[in-house]
């Protein structure tokens, strides 16, 4: 098999429904890449997720696009194909409804039609190459215009926006999100190459890999080959660790199955349990001794499973890997840019770094985006990350009609037998939230009796993963009640499966969040404003000056346009009045959302570890960003950690405390997610703000691994005497956690608690504070002091008396005064004067 990869010289052309002739030219492009990338680097558009701009690109949705190159057999030392031999040509990706042509001169042959973003395409053009160049042309028709026409085919379906994002297999975000932009991308989103071939090629390779009760694995390769020759005898042979199995596939035979039995495998474990060995699986075909194809991944050794079962208080779901129950501290994704093609490896990796350091160790790739990149799930391997995968439906009823049906079956296949080889990959799901939609969101009225795509969900994937991938487990939807026989349970019922807690945010205060305890709350969440250096790089006010400097930034149209979320603005405020306040001033206010979106978010994370094992996984609403925007992510676009990363780190760390009051009395819960028991001595004292000591008592914590403990505290500690005044402080090994008895508006904290001292480092800064009086939620934005700053850690609360020292990494060296005041130094004690 020769392989060569197009090279660059393509170019792209507006053909069809540019009304007003705004992209008259024929432009470089790029592929992998999109028509608003391209159009971008030709100076044709200006770029999307600036200020006003997405709006402004409407224009783009009815366009007709044609990429073009050339296949010239001199630059892809390819020739013509010769007898035997087949030459295909392979697009792992077009976005989205595509013609593909091939053209001698004024010979022009269409190759074929695409319809669906989320599956690759491969074209026999043996007979179109005769040695001579040929024109490749990949006319792109309108997204919009397609959903349209379908929609109108079969009757429209509910969903939540009215863009028809369920009438075409496109990323549903492409067209707008509650946290994304509506572009509506065109293009060739994946590599496109050209592979010639003789005799046989691997079509499908599925390595099935388990591990039996006493360590010892096993690798299942189901092998498919392409013939062109039904007779040739073909060798299959496999490698892993030293050993190697040899299989012949028997004459017009297209399918074998190989086995390679591996004694004692290095364990792949989930990152804080264990390492993360990976070892090389090959795979050649060959034919009298000839190779013909061959295939390599990188996999490892652990078992999956889930348990669903039913128990006394309704249906678990907990994850198990290797046998062991796994408290999964989670976080959803989105796709990392709109604009799918910069998403390098380097940028994924950045991410899930910043995953891993927060204390994660697993990621939902949510339906509503894409089966990820290669790079991705390799990545997720390297460090340990679990990775639950959504098919691709989100939040509407889809059409089982065809081409749909056909189109979401080949897709799914594909993407199970891709992803088989990753040990990351431990859970499909069949779709986020279109269960729960057809029962809660009126759906019923509207579908006529309709189906809203119930079959792929209860048939189609389920019988998929069963057929090519029986190794790992399958959930009907998230959220979901798992089905036990002849009962009915509503799909968010917290007592069954998996739920999504979103009365939180969109109704009622964050309080809330504790007045149930779900078995796995698998999506939570509060916005919060990206970083101030992103907000300002990126959104300034409608009239071109400084945001900040408008009367009322937050009613501005550019602020309001990358803040996608219904009544988004509106939801901040009223979440902020009874815990912060509403501060007047828009740097104020910035702070207060990101603080309250940090503390909403933790204070569900602290709840849910505490009910462990009932309670066995919680992922947050949502890791990443895909543009500059305000929104529920814990990292902006430009990849600035925001306060909510920090306390997350914390409230996701294997060790912490927790404050709970159940029933009127007040416990510590000391959670040890470790698999080292937690011997030590647990402080608690109530003291005033200013220290002033009002009772102690100290008991011994003994806590086994991976079990939380609660401790419940003594009246003498647990009922103040004046709640605005008083705090209860629990201090275990070298962890403070505070207790107050009312909220920031009502506690009587000192505006000014702290001193600091900025000392300069060798490579930045050394910031101290101490706390004269109780000191809330102590953090650097340190975006605000320079572009490459980075801090180690960020909203400590300190008790009186209490110290921390920041770490400031930065090539400035101007930043003392910056360092030790606001906008860079933050409490939440500030904004009592604000
Ligand atoms: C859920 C998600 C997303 C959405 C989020 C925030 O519905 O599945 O669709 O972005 O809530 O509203």
């Amino acid at each position: 098999m020769l392989s060569v990869v197009l090279p660059a010289g393509w170019t792209v052309r507006a053909i069809a429904g540019d009304r007003e002739g705004r992209a008259p030219a024929i432009y470089p492009a790029q592929v992998p890449g999109c028509v608003h990338t391209d159009l971008m680097a030709a100076g044709v558009i200006p770029d999307p997720y600036l200020d006003g701009n997405e709006a402004a690109l409407e224009w783009m949705y009815p366009v007709d696009w044609r990429y073009s190159t050339t296949l010239d057999p001199a630059d892809l030392e390819l020739g013509a194909a010769a007898p035997g031999e087949q030459v295909d040509l392979v697009f792992d990706g077009i976005d989205t409804i595509a013609t593909v042509w091939l053209s001698h001169g004024a010979n022009r042959a269409e190759l074929g039609r695409t319809r669906n973003m989320h599956r690759s395409y491969r074209f026999d053009v043996s007979r179109h190459l005769n040695g001579n160049p040929v024109a490749l042309e990949v006319d792109l028709h309108s997204a919009t215009a397609y959903a349209e026409v379908e929609q109108q085919r079969l009757g429209d379906l509910p969903g939540p926006f009215p863009a028809p994002y369920n009438f075409i297999r496109k990323m549903a975000c492409s067209f707008g999100w509650d946290w994304g932009p509506d572009l509506r991308t065109a293009g060739l989103w994946k590599q496109v190459r050209l592979e010639r071939w003789s005799v046989a090629r691997l079509a499908r390779v599925i390595p099935l890999i388990t591990v039996d009760k006493v360590g010892n694995g096993r690798v299942e390769l189901r092998i498919e080959v392409e013939r062109l020759d039904s007779s040739a005898p073909l060798m299959l042979t496999a490698g892993l660790l030293g050993q190697q199995a040899v299989i012949e596939v028997e004459p017009s035979a297209s399918n074998a199955t190989l086995i390679l039995d591996i004694t004692n495998p290095p364990i792949w474990w989930p990152v804080g349990y264990g390492e993360q060995p990976l070892s090389d699986l090959s795979l050649t075909l060959s034919s009298d001794d000839q190779e013909l194809d061959r295939w390599q991944r990188s996999v490892g050794f652990r078992n999956v499973e889930l348990d669903t079962s039913r128990d006394e208080v309704g249906s678990a779901f907990t994850i198990l890997i290797n046998g062991r129950p796994i408290f999964v501290k989670g976080v959803n994704w989105i796709p990392d840019d709109h604009f799918l093609t910069r998403i390098t490896a380097e940028r994924v990796g950045r991410r899930l770094d910043q995953a891993v350091g927060a204390n994660v160790n697993l990621i939902r790739v949510w339906g509503g985006g894409i089966f990820e990149s290669d790079d991705f799930y390799q990545a997720c391997d390297e460090r340990g990350l679990l990775v639950w995968q959504d098919f691709l439906l989100a939040c509407a009823a889809y059409p089982e009609e065809s081409p749909f049906w056909e189109e979401i079956e080949r897709e799914a296949r594909e993407n199970v037998v891709r992803l088989a080889p990753h040990p990351s990959l431990v859970l499909f799901n069949g779709g986020n939230e279109n269960l729960w939609g057809e029962v809660d969101w009126n759906w019923r009225a509207a579908l006529h009796g309709r189906s809203w795509g119930a079959k792929y969900a209860f048939e189609l994937f389920p019988k998929i993963v069963a057929e090519l991938d029986p190794t790992r487990p399958y959930s009907d939807n998230s959220p979901y009640s798992p089905r036990q026989s002849g009962q009915v349970v509503h799909p968010n019922n917290p007592d069954h499966g998996t739920h999504h807690q979103w009365e939180v945010w969109n109704r009622i205060d964050y309080n809330a969040y504790r007045d149930e305890i779900p078995r796995f709350c698998s999506e939570f969440g509060f916005q919060g404003p990206p970083a101030w250096r992103t907000l300002t790089d990126w959104v300034h006010s409608v009239d071109g000056g400084p945001l900040e400097a408008t009367r009322d930034p937050k009613s501005d149209g550019n602020f309001l346009l990358h803040q996608k979320a219904e009544d988004g603005n509106g939801k901040l405020d009223r979440g902020l009045a009874p815990h912060l306040g509403v501060p007047e001033k828009f740097a104020d206010w910035h702070w207060a959302t990101q603080l309250n979106q940090a503390r909403a978010v933790t204070y569900a994370i602290d709840h849910y570890r505490r009910w462990w094992p009932r309670t066995a996984g919680a992922i947050v609403w949502q890791l990443n960003d895909c543009w500059p925007v305000t929104s529920w992510a814990a990292i902006d676009f430009e990849g600035w950690p925001k306060p909510l990363w920090y306390a997350m780190r914390r409230a996701f760390a294997p060790r912490n405390i927790v404050f709970t009051t159940e029933n009127g009395t007040m416990s510590v819960a000391l959670i040890n997610d470790a698999d080292e028991p937690w011997h030590g001595e647990l402080a608690l004292s109530r003291e005033q703000l200013d220290g002033s000591p009002l009772a102690n008592v100290v008991a011994e914590a003994s806590v086994k691994p991976r079990t939380v403990a609660l401790i419940s505290a003594p009246d003498d500690l647990s009922k103040p005497q004046d709640p605005t005044t008083e705090i209860v402080v629990a201090r275990v090994d070298d962890m403070t956690r505070v207790h107050t008895f009312v909220e920031d508006i009502d506690l009587a904290l000192e505006t000014t608690p702290i001193d600091t001292e900025v000392v300069r480092t060798e490579d930045g800064y050394a910031v101290t504070t101490t706390a004269r009086s109780l000191a809330r939620d102590i953090s650097l934005l340190v975006d605000q002091a320079a572009a490459d700053a980075t801090v180690d850690d960020a909203m400590i609360t300190l008790p009186a008396g209490g110290s921390k020292t920041f770490r400031v990494r930065t090539s400035h060296a101007d930043l003392e005064q910056a360092l030790d005041k606001p906008p860079v130094l933050r409490t939440a004690n500030d904004l009592r004067r604000a």
